[in-house]
């Protein structure tokens, strides 16, 4: 039996009732984007005949999300911040800011607090075995081109089990092992010593594997690298780069890989690189330069308070 009750007059009454359209009191932003929300919904389930079990399973699985915390782990996986990363830049080309170091999305794990240092960082705390040494770095430019001494360059990464400190299921990484702030040096220079990462996969058996199994997907991200970084007079960026040659960089599950954002990996073995990174074997080099962009009419007008937020 297929019925249509979404137009009856009925409905639609309920609907601005239940938005709180009726009441004087409340917040008349949240009331739209629930009325809309809402509608979409309830069109949703009428046209498609959801059944009552099915609706009450999608209410168990939220409850299931949120009990996991993980509610910031589907959204990469449904698009949704990638999606917000293409209307950021939709707004960019319409204001004529070009941005020469892409934005690509945060994810869920990021940590506020880890150890600042200025213009060298090593990441690792070396206790990961398996870990081949990456030596990165670069220069900090500001929307004039020009090098940015002091910039922060925040960076974090996984490790090659691909897990996150903070956030490893076996409890074995030590605090803010992997996550470090580097204060770009006079001639607006950052560089780092750590391990190249490997991919991540969402938990295995958690409800976000749950539902992209249901859609055929899988959870892998290939492996990268995220970075904050900011500077007085400019507009903080969020974005990542890929290890070159992962074989899912075309295939992410959270669609962050962007074009520009997958350098060069250099193996190196000389000598003289070798020592002149203090080092004693081969290393993976990557060089990777930063252009920051300008504040929008004196402000950032794209900053989000979810740092601040995951800190409270
Ligand atoms: C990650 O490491 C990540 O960067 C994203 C976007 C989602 C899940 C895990
Ligand atoms: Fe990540």
């Amino acid at each position: 039996m297929t019925v249509k009750i979404f137009d009856r007059p009925d409905t639609q009454a309920f609907l601005k009732e239940l938005s709180g359209l009726n009441s004087d009191s409340g917040s008349p932003r949240v009331k739209a984007l629930i009325h809309r929300i809402v509608s979409d919904l309830f069109r949703t389930i009428d046209e498609m005949n959801v059944t009552p079990d099915e609706y009450w399973t999608a209410v168990a699985w939220l409850n299931d999300i949120g009990a996991a915390g993980q509610a910031g782990l589907i959204s990469p996986g449904l698009g949704f911040d990638h999606f917000i990363d293409e209307r950021l830049d939709a707004i960019d080309d319409a204001l004529g800011i070009d941005n020469p170091t892409p934005r690509t999305i945060e994810g869920p794990l990021y940590v506020a607090g880890a150890p600042e240092s200025v213009s060298f960082a090593r990441l690792d705390d070396g206790t990961d075995a398996d870990g081949h040494t990456l030596i990165m770095h670069g220069t900090v430019h500001g929307s004039d081109g020009k090098p940015l001494p002091g910039a922060k360059v925040e960076v974090w990464h996984c490790d090659t089990r691909g897990f996150y400190s903070h956030f490893d299921p076996t409890g074995k990484q030590a605090p803010f092992n992997m996550r470090r702030s580097i204060i770009a040096d006079e001639n607006g220079r950052y560089k780092f010593q750590s391990i190249l990462p490997s991919g991540y996969g969402v938990p295995p058996g958690s409800p976000t594997e749950a539902l992209l199994s249901a859609l055929g997907r899988h959870g892998q991200r290939p492996a990268h690298i995220h970075f904050f970084v900011s500077a007085d007079d400019h507009r903080k960026l969020t974005t990542q780069i890929n290890i070159e040659g992962d074989p899912l960089i075309n295939d992410d599950f959270a669609y962050a890989t962007r074009e520009g954002l997958v350098p060069s990996v250099i193996e190196c073995t000389d000598e003289a690189s070798i020592h002149g990174n203090n080092l004693n074997g081969p290393f993976a080099e990557i060089a990777f330069d930063i252009h920051l962009t300008p504040l929008v009419d004196g402000i950032d007008n794209q900053v989000n308070e979810q740092r601040r937020r995951a800190v409270a």
